[in-house]
């Protein structure tokens, strides 16, 4: 009885009884303040790419500017990664510095 698999075995792994599954890590997408993208490109981005609420994406765009940096949303890595490059990729086709970043969240 040493083969992990069997049931009851002596090294039986204890995730094949497990009822629940680990959730997988969220990390942050913040967005950074800076003096040249206009206030409402940055509202654009966070509908678009963020799929907030015109009210919400105010109101965020706000407490960047006002606060320097701000937490857009919690996600899996490679969503959050990839909104972090779409903005890159939309700020850049505009010529516009505005920049997001990922962070791991505790
Ligand atoms: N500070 C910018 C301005 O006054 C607006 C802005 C807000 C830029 C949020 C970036 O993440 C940002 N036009």
């Amino acid at each position: 009885m040493s083969d992990p698999n069997v049931p009851g075995g002596r090294g039986q792994l204890k995730e094949k009884t497990r009822k629940k599954v680990d959730e997988p890590k969220k990390y942050r997408v913040v967005l950074h303040n800076d003096d040249y993208t206009p206030m409402e490109f940055v509202v654009e981005v966070l509908k678009k790419i963020f799929r907030k609420s015109p009210v919400e994406a105010h109101a965020i765009m706000l407490s960047v500017h006002k606060k320097g940096r701000g937490i857009v949303g919690l996600y899996p890595y490679d969503i959050g990664a990839t909104k972090v490059e779409q903005t890159r990729a939309m700020a850049k086709r505009s010529g516009y510095p505005l920049k997001s970043t990922l962070e791991e969240a505790p």
